[in-house]
């Protein structure tokens, strides 16, 4: 890492159309400050260019994220914070916008994921984690309520009474259970985890993106409608894709019996 990569808290590359995010605070298993939340923004806007066909997002150290740096959050006696200011303000954009990008969100969890980072986690497209990594909606340890998406998301994973559980007890959760429960994608050694992520990653920003994107979008969409409402999305959805270049790239590949070389359009 170079000197100005220690410096700054968040690390974004773009290679080969996929752009890796590293939350780069690792003494403070990469909590948020908001550097760190600006620097965050800035690298999800890059990541909504065409440009970017896939992202990966990661952390620095020993720690994916623990979640807001709760050294901004001492308070002199008497004074009343108001925390839906920094939702309003950095952790709810965060969470729309990686739901909202139209291309393959990677999370590769390189270890403790705790409170927002548990749930920022969590919103991404596809959670890889490291054979040691865990889980933790830590919020009831501080008096606090699952927020970026925690009290939405882990319902639908992994059902109400785990959802429950893990929020009014904080137990962590290793990443073999994750995966067993349904909350995480795999668990991939921790010596082979951004290898197998990279891989992922870079594999999916050659693929057909427009596809992608809307295939993402409709799976999101799905637990909003009936049945008869959202097949009319996938209608409406596979009406684009079949005008993308890619789709015609891929018929054709598929009758020359070769490999697809995809352009994102
Ligand atoms: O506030 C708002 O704006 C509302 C939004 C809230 C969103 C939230 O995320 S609230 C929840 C905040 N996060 C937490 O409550 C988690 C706090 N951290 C922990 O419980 C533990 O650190 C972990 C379970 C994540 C990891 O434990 P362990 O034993 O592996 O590591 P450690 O020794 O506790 O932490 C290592 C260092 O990181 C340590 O610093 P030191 O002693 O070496 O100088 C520790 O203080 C620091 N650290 C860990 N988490 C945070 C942190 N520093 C600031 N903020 C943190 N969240």
């Amino acid at each position: 890492m170079s000197k100005t990569e220690q410096d700054t808290p968040i690390i974004s590359k773009l290679a080969d159309g996929c752009l890796e995010i590293t939350l780069n605070r690792p003494d403070r298993l990469n909590s948020f400050n908001v550097a760190m939340h600006e620097a965050m923004a800035k690298a999800i806007e890059t990541a909504k260019s065409d440009d970017v066909r896939s992202v990966l997002i990661t952390g620095a150290g020993r720690g994916f994220c623990a979640g807001q740096d709760l050294t901004d959050r001492v308070f002199s006696e008497g004074e009343m914070p108001d925390l839906g200011e920094t939702l309003d303000a950095y952790y709810n954009p965060l969470i729309k916008n990686i739901r909202a990008l139209k291309k393959p969100v990677i999370c590769a969890v390189n270890g403790v994921a705790a409170g927002a980072g548990a749930n920022i986690a969590l919103a991404c497209d596809i959670v890889l984690a490291g054979k040691s990594a865990k889980f933790i909606q830590a919020f009831c340890k501080i008096g606090l309520v699952p927020d970026s998406g925690g009290t939405y998301m882990l319902p639908k994973l992994i059902g109400e009474a785990r959802a429950k559980a893990l929020s009014l007890l904080g137990t962590p959760v290793m990443a073999d259970q994750a995966k067993q429960w349904g909350m995480i994608w795999d668990v991939i050694d921790d010596d082979k985890l951004m290898v197998e992520a990279r891989e992922m990653a870079y594999f999916l920003a050659t693929q057909p993106t427009i596809g992608l994107g809307l295939s993402k979008m409709a799976i999101q969409a799905a637990g909003d409608h009936e049945l008869a409402e959202h097949l009319e999305i996938e209608k409406q959805s596979q009406r684009e894709a079949g005008r993308s270049d890619d789709y015609r790239i891929g018929v054709k590949a598929f009758f020359a019996k070769q490999k697809p070389v995809f352009t994102g359009k």
